[in-house]
């Protein structure tokens, strides 16, 4: 059996948090663990249509999914998000509230480099910050404040998403989720 748990993945715009954690899903899937991921695809569509990407909307979309996270965790699932999450003191809400609850709670630094997420830039979207068509890009002209204590820190301009994963696997079993 497994207990609930919120996996927050945090990271720019590019640096691989949905790719790890579509793959970290699919691999507690096949171990036959109950795993639910929350991204901008199910959340910001829905929920969170309301919300843009100022401060305070940023904010209130991480306070939202912290709170969802939450009731999902304490229903026995393994909770994945997939937000920037830019700002330390949201995390650290989301962090709070679970740790209230008696849940537990791992935060991971989707830690790519700038320079290596403006690369990849898979939807063109800091080609489009850089040229003033977006303004407010986290990374380009809006801030990413970096995890300082992260539970999980994957360097993903180093790792193979393969081993992304066996890390986030292998701090899973030792805290004694899976
Ligand atoms: C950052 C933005 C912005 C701005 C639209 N800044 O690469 P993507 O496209 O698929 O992921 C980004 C996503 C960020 O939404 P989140 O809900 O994760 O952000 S936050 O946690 O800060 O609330 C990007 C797209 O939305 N996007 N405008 N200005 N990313």
């Amino acid at each position: 059996g497994h207990k609930g748990a919120t996996i927050w993945m945090t990271g720019l715009s590019g640096s691989g948090k949905s790719t790890v954690a579509v793959a970290f899903e699919q691999v507690l899937h096949q171990r036959g663990i109950h795993a639910y991921r929350l991204d901008g695809d199910n959340v910001r569509f829905g929920l969170n249509k309301n919300l843009g990407f100022s401060a305070e909307d940023r904010a209130e979309n991480i306070r939202r999914i912290g709170e969802v996270a939450k009731l999902f965790a304490d229903a026995g699932m393994v909770v994945i998000t997939s937000f920037i999450s830019p700002y330390k003191a949201d995390r650290d809400a989301a962090r709070e509230l679970h740790k209230a609850a008696g849940l537990a709670f791992y935060e991971v630094h989707v830690n790519c480099p700038l320079e290596e997420a403006e690369k990849r830039d898979p939807k063109g979207l800091y080609k489009k910050a850089r040229a003033g068509q977006i303004k407010g890009f986290t990374g380009i002209d809006d801030p990413f404040e970096a995890p300082e204590q992260a539970e999980i820190d994957l360097r993903t301009d180093q790792l193979s998403v393969e081993q992304a994963v066996q890390v986030m696997l292998d701090k899973l079993e030792e805290g004694g989720i899976l």
